[in-house]
């Protein structure tokens, strides 16, 4: 990097704990009423899990996926005709075409999906391949990569035996699958075959999922959506031509209200923190690495959104599965996802966002073939409209216990808890005060038993303001509680447009400190 000065403050990003083959902070993968696996083990020691059950056993009710391939997914046979057949003969007719533009590919998706003729449109996907890609590529799209995507798309049946269960609200429950049974499910997406996902309306039955089919990543021709879309193709490419062999497992982690932290009354001292200038969340190594997330998991990366979070979902498409099956998350739930792997390079951010190449992820595996990389997804609240609620206790709390939510150990993990990489969740499109959530996020941490590396994002000023306070809470050996406390007071004054936060905490804390006549010995581990 080649830079003089240091850009860090605080512990070492290498001193903290980290997964590693000797750290397996994770829960095995074994089946149980709260953890559904798809793959059968023991796992085979070769090429990708095998699906469980070995053949296709169909489920269809509002527990789980609705499959394309389930035999009850209806549909008539032509426009307006009575004569009603299997919805997956006509995906797997429509398929097996030969699609050598992007008409013949929207045409194909059309077939069964009749309805939405007149307002899909793949212009796009077509902008990208008609113009902005050099022709050989397009035509490696069309001939290699496309028809690769449908054949994939067409063994659902064989590589996805059961119907995942959908990860609904106020429930903890985890589910695992290979990366190849999610590249199929993908390929799914990708051909927008899933059944009642595209009707809109809060009547309808997925009104609190995310959209999962892929038409509304067609449609857009801005830049970043553009790049996004390389993302994908780029994943696709990979995992057709070369079967990814690993599994990851998708944790809701729902906090039921006996089980929520009493904040006032925690006496856990702050943890280590290391505070960044430079670096991403993505690239802390074997770290709890948070998405800053939208309740509704991945948020606008099907549409025009090139955030933190979307940046992330395309960086691993894998994630993207998340939206098939992760109901809209509650105030004290989050989503932990581990064993992605990272195909893409990214460059920019936002408007600037460009795909910067495919990536070879060489991340460690666990025992069960996922790699040692865990993601935490957290939804901030958004505080467009009147960010100075922000302060209120209510607001506090509720930042706090889902920062918990995403931070909590899972149940059966061994070994040490590993750090959490975080930074201004909240303060960017959600326009909540990075002051404020770190100090929210350091609390959490700090109950949580884990450490925490901060990632500034390039702001210098935050990164030294944090660490002076965090030295001060340190010296004045401030607890969860007493922190929490102050945060309480502040929000209770009332009219605070943030500018002044520090200062109170300086101030009431200082008095804190003298008015109880509390050590000051301990210093910064
Ligand atoms: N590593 C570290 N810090 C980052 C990174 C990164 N990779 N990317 C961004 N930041 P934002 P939010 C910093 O706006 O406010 C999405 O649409 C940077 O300072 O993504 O919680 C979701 O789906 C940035 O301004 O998070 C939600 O709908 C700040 O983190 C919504 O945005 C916040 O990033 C969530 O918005």
């Amino acid at each position: 990097m080649g830079e003089q000065e240091v850009h860090w403050r605080g512990s070492p990003l290498s001193s903290l704990t980290r997964l590693s083959s000797t750290n397996l902070n994770l829960p095995p993968v074994s089946p149980s009423p709260t953890h559904t696996v798809l793959v059968k083990l023991p796992l085979s020691t070769s090429g990708p899990a095998l699906p469980h059950p070995t053949s296709y056993t169909d489920v269809w009710d509002q527990h789980h996926v609705r499959m394309p391939c389930s035999p009850k997914s209806q549909y008539p046979l032509s426009k307006n005709s009575d004569v009603i057949v299997s919805r997956w003969s006509v995906i797997c007719q429509a398929l097996c075409r030969d699609m050598n533009s992007v008409e013949d590919f929207q045409k194909v998706v059309l077939e069964y999906n009749t309805r939405y003729a007149s307002k899909w449109k793949f212009r796009g996907l077509q902008y990208l391949l008609e113009r902005e890609l050099e022709e050989e590529e397009s035509e490696l799209f069309f001939h290699n990569t496309l028809p690769a995507i449908a054949s994939l798309a067409l063994r659902l049946p064989q590589l996805v035996t059961q119907a995942p269960p959908l990860l609904t609200k106020h429930a903890t429950h985890s589910v695992t699958l290979s990366q190849l049974q999610i590249a199929s499910l993908l390929a799914n997406a990708f051909f927008c075959t899933f059944p009642r996902r595209n009707a809109k309306g809060s009547e309808t039955e997925y009104a609190s999922y995310p959209d999962i089919n892929f038409n509304r990543l067609f449609f857009h021709k801005e830049k970043r959506a553009l790049e996004k879309l390389k993302c994908i193709i780029n994943y696709f490419r990979r995992v057709t031509i070369k079967e990814p062999t690993g599994n990851v497992t998708f944790t809701r982690q729902h906090i039921s209200t006996s089980d929520l932290p009493s904040w006032l009354s925690c006496t856990n001292l702050l943890p280590r923190l290391h505070v960044d200038t430079v670096g991403l969340i993505e690239e802390a190594e074997g770290l709890l690495q948070v998405d800053f997330a939208n309740k509704f998991l991945g948020g606008g990366v099907l549409g025009l959104g090139c955030v933190q979070e979307e940046i992330r979902f395309v960086l691993s498409p894998e994630l993207l599965i998340s939206r098939l099956f992760t109901q809209v998350l509650d105030n004290t739930e989050a989503l932990i996802i581990t064993g992605v792997e990272e195909f893409n390079i990214g460059n920019g951010y936002s408007s600037t966002f460009i795909w910067g190449g495919s990536c070879q992820d060489t991340t460690p595996k666990d025992l069960w073939g996922r790699r040692l990389c865990q993601v935490t997804a957290i939804d901030a609240v958004h505080f467009t409209k009147q960010p100075q609620i922000q302060y209120r206790e209510s607001f506090i709390k509720r930042e706090l216990n889902k920062a918990y939510a995403g931070f909590r150990v899972l149940d059966k993990s061994t070994g040490a808890p590993i750090a959490v990489a975080t930074g201004n969740w909240g303060c960017g499109a959600f326009r909540g005060n990075p002051r404020l959530k770190a100090l929210i996020q350091l609390a959490a941490c700090a109950y949580a038993g884990r450490d925490l590396a901060y990632f500034t994002f390039g702001d210098e000023k935050l990164r030294d303001d944090l660490v002076t306070m965090y030295i001060f809470l340190k010296e004045n050996n401030v607890t969860v509680g007493a922190l929490v406390q102050v945060l309480n007071q502040h929000g209770a004054r009332g009219t605070s447009d943030g500018s002044d936060f520090f200062h109170y905490i300086y101030h009431s804390l200082g008095a804190y400190d003298s008015d109880t006549d509390s050590e000051t010995t301990t210093t910064t581990k």
